[in-house]
């Protein structure tokens, strides 16, 4: 058994460290705009995608430098799109990672701007890494546009989760919620497990295993949003709670109830642990991370 609480939290003090390296201090007025985009970076998020990346690399021997520039620019990309979805077009929300939302402590403009910048400057850090083969970097660089886009990626999530109508049939929302929840949630985290395996150059088959050890623990841990939205303490998650039913919005736990929620969140995890047995005990601490998911309380 490795001890993940302990992992995680090493591996968050290295990285907040080495991200906070990527954030110049210009002079002049775009100041406010690097301070907004570095305010919304450090501000205490779990870094469970860079986590997750430097797992799957270190599987095939990546060490954590090599990877590093890739899960900084994960990072980077996930925080644009948690400032854009506070903002008060989208979720509207006051609150993220228990502090003032980007729009909040600063104002709607420069969060817009922060977000964009975030998004540009994560290409940027990924395509000019050095320490990454070119064409290595390439495919990278297509994944994460992919994951994080407008066709069967997070933009594409978002778009659903903003204007998806009822179907009037279980069957349609089913389908309407599994495809909202896989591009919405589910991309950024396959791509973190994908850009391991891709790092690492890993054969076929073993990708393959990665990718569906990340579809399980996305819907795991997109089900554990949905009941800390219902059940979680504020304090402890550090946004608004409550607002999916306010907001009817789609999700398993609105649609289908709790209790069936949790049953399935048990077997995906499972299913996600059993799926790394081809890694044998190398990917305990991965296997760990999908225990983890299910039992979160932030
Ligand atoms: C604006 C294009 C665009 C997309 C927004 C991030 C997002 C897509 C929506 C947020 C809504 C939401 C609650 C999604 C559930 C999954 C999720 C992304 C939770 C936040 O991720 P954590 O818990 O956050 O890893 P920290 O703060 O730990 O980084």
């Amino acid at each position: 058994m490795t001890d993940l609480k302990q992992n995680l939290s090493t591996f968050s003090a290295r990285f907040n460290q080495d991200i906070q390296t990527y954030f110049p201090r210009p002079d002049g007025a775009e100041k406010r705009v690097v301070e907004a985009m570095a305010y919304s970076v450090m501000n205490g998020g779990k870094r469970l995608r860079p986590y997750l990346l430097c797992q799957c690399a270190a599987l095939f021997g990546i060490e954590y430098q090599t990877a590093l520039p890739a899960a900084v620019s994960l990072e980077m990309l996930h925080s644009y799109s948690l400032i854009h979805d506070d903002l008060p077009a989208m979720d509207n929300d006051d609150l993220r990672r228990g502090k003032p939302t980007c729009h909040k402590k600063f104002d709607e403009a420069t969060a817009i701007l922060a977000g964009d910048g975030l998004l540009t400057y994560a290409f940027r850090v990924l395509s000019s890494a050095l320490v990454i083969r070119p064409e290595i970097r390439l495919t990278l660089v297509q994944l994460l546009s992919e994951a994080a886009g407008a066709f069967s990626g997070m933009v594409a999530g978002q778009t659903l989760d903003l204007y998806a109508q009822p179907t009037g049939s279980s069957a349609g929302d089913e389908n309407i919620i599994a495809r909202l929840e896989e591009m919405k949630t589910g991309r950024l985290l396959r791509y973190a497990c994908e850009a391991g395996a891709v790092l690492g150059q890993a054969p076929q088959e073993q990708r393959q295993a990665l990718i569906t050890y990340s579809r399980k623990i996305g819907q795991t841990f997109q089900i554990s949003d949905d009941i800390l939205d219902q059940e979680g303490d504020q304090n402890l998650v550090g946004k608004t709670l409550h607002k999916d039913n306010a907001q009817n919005k789609f999700t398993i736990v609105s649609r289908f109830g709790i209790e069936k929620a949790r049953k399935l969140a048990v077997q995906l995890t499972d299913e996600a642990v059993s799926s790394l047995d081809i890694f044998g005990s190398k990917a305990e601490p991965l296997q760990e991370l999908a225990r983890f998911i299910i039992n979160r309380h932030f």
